[in-house]
């Protein structure tokens, strides 16, 4: 019976851990509109919250990547799931750092397959991860304007 009582005392008096919540984000097509998106487009959970991307289209190769300056400062967020996912495919995230994390899907950038994922609360500008290397993008410069002068 002290036995009981102590165990019972023991189990109240452990740290009450937050319990990290799973959600979803699907890729989706709508064969009606020919719209690809990933649906819901915006979620926003807590730190330690997991978010399984499912890929739910028959007809289209998706993935996601995060946009080198659309997270926040020193997140160490996987930056690309694998580049060709199919039906029935996941790719499982597990947000640690708050802030605001936006990605695309590659292949339908231009289409507008785009989405946010807000831990916890937004990021401020200046938290966001500015200094990124985007030098595989040409930038130019300013110096490549050809003029058209060669023939
Ligand atoms: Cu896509």
């Amino acid at each position: 019976m002290n036995k009981l009582i102590l165990g019972f005392a023991l189990a109240m008096s452990m740290p009450v851990l937050a319990q990290a919540a799973e959600y979803k984000v699907e890729m989706k097509f709508n064969e009606d509109s020919g719209d690809v998106y990933f649906e819901p487009k915006k979620l926003e959970v807590k730190s330690g919250d997991t978010v399984t991307f499912i890929h739910a289209d028959p007809y289209n190769v998706h993935n996601i990547m995060f946009e080198p300056n659309g997270i926040p400062k020193g997140s160490k967020v996987p930056m690309m799931s694998p580049e060709e996912m199919n039906e029935g495919d996941t790719w499982k995230v597990t947000f640690n750092q708050s802030g605001t994390y936006k990605y695309h899907c590659h292949p339908h950038y231009d289409m507008g397959m785009i989405g946010e994922i807000i831990v916890d609360s937004p990021s401020k500008p200046e938290e966001m991860n500015m200094d990124a290397n985007m030098g595989d993008h040409h930038h130019g410069g300013g110096d490549d304007h050809h003029g058209g002068g060669h023939h």
